[in-house]
């Protein structure tokens, strides 16, 4: 842990040229199952990241554009409602959707610390010296790491409110045991009375609509999905023939979740030599990549509360394709 000071911005990397370890225990795990799975966290390479990027500007795929229609819509409100003097984002990646609440909280008076804690080591340095050029007397404590691994190295808060954010509806990837112990970490970095959580969650809607997001035409999404592949081929030392495996997604109507899926189009061995591990494919076998699950008001309220959070408000798009929330330790 290094901490590296330039004016007014921290940077901790807690990432090591050892955490590849994560992406060859998951491929273990994953790919020795009956069911094949393999956890979504490992499409955001450099590649996956740009693929992201472009995901979001589809016209399918809705839930970035909904969520800043909101921020646009209720920065202001949210600062108002938690006197926010500090915000901590989970997954900051741009910072696109956050830069709305920071010029909130700048403009209410009250803006002191913001706190980006994400995986890619350039993203979180180019942020924070924008924001601190752009937003006078602000300081940034940013994280390299993983929010699944790293959060008791967020810094102990500040005096005023804090809020802590994870938006994007990431929160849907978890699945619904893990889900709940994640917001159950995030509850612990929230002061009773004070702090608040801002969570983004699609919302459960028309399946045609989230299939449509998750299938687009021009194939940009079947292109991340497969990607995950060019990762394990790259850092695993791995010979996937990627074009040999078909996109799949589907909501699933029970489970209220989108899944991603790998599906072999014929017979296949595939050698993963960093393991020394063989894996068989049967033809037409699939490989789970990803769930996104969709949240009901019922979902929402009973994940938080398993947390030992309130939800206190929920703000919706004027199509109720997407919510943010607050909530603060019960
Ligand atoms: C970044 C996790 C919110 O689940 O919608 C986009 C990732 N997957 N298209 C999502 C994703 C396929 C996205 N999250």
């Amino acid at each position: 842990m290094e901490p590296l000071t330039a004016g007014a911005i921290v940077v901790d990397c807690l990432l090591g040229p050892g955490d590849e370890r994560s992406l060859a225990d998951d491929v273990l795990d994953g790919l020795t199952r009956p069911l094949k799975e393999l956890p979504p966290k490992h499409f955001y390479d450099a590649r996956g990241a740009e693929l992201f990027d472009q995901i979001c500007e589809l016209p399918e795929y809705y839930p970035t554009r909904a969520e800043r229609a909101i921020l646009l819509e209720h920065s202001d409100g949210i600062v108002e409602r938690t006197g926010a003097a500090e915000l901590v984002e989970l997954g900051s990646g741009t910072a696109a959707k956050t830069r709305l609440l920071l010029h909130a909280m700048a403009k209410a008076g009250h803006l002191r610390r913001y706190v980006p804690l994400d995986v890619t080591e350039a993203m979180v340095r180019e942020t924070a010296e924008q924001l601190v050029e752009e937003l006078p007397g602000l300081s940034v404590h940013g994280i390299v790491g993983d929010f699944e691994r790293h959060l008791a190295h967020v810094p102990p808060a500040h005096d005023g409110p804090r809020i802590v954010a994870f938006l994007g509806g990431t929160i849907g990837n978890f699945p619904p045991g893990s889900r709940r112990r994640f917001l159950r970490a995030i509850a612990r970095l929230l002061r009773p009375g004070r702090d608040w959580l801002l969570l983004g969650t699609d919302l459960v809607k028309d399946p045609a609509v989230i299939e449509a997001a998750y299938d687009d035409a021009p194939g940009v999404t079947a292109e991340f999905n497969r990607n995950v592949l060019e990762v394990v081929n790259r850092e695993l030392d791995a010979d996937f023939d990627v074009e040999a495996f078909e996109h799949v997604a589907f909501f699933d109507r029970e489970r209220e979740w989108i899944e991603m899926r790998l599906r072999a189009s014929r017979r296949m061995r595939v050698r993963v030599g960093a393991l020394g591990l063989d894996v068989d494919f049967a033809p037409r076998e699939e490989l789970r990549t990803e769930i996104s699950a969709k949240f009901s008001p019922e979902r929402l309220r009973g994940d938080l509360a398993a947390a030992g959070l309130d939800l206190r408000e929920v703000l919706t798009d004027p199509d109720d394709l997407f919510a943010l929330s607050l909530s603060t330790p019960a």
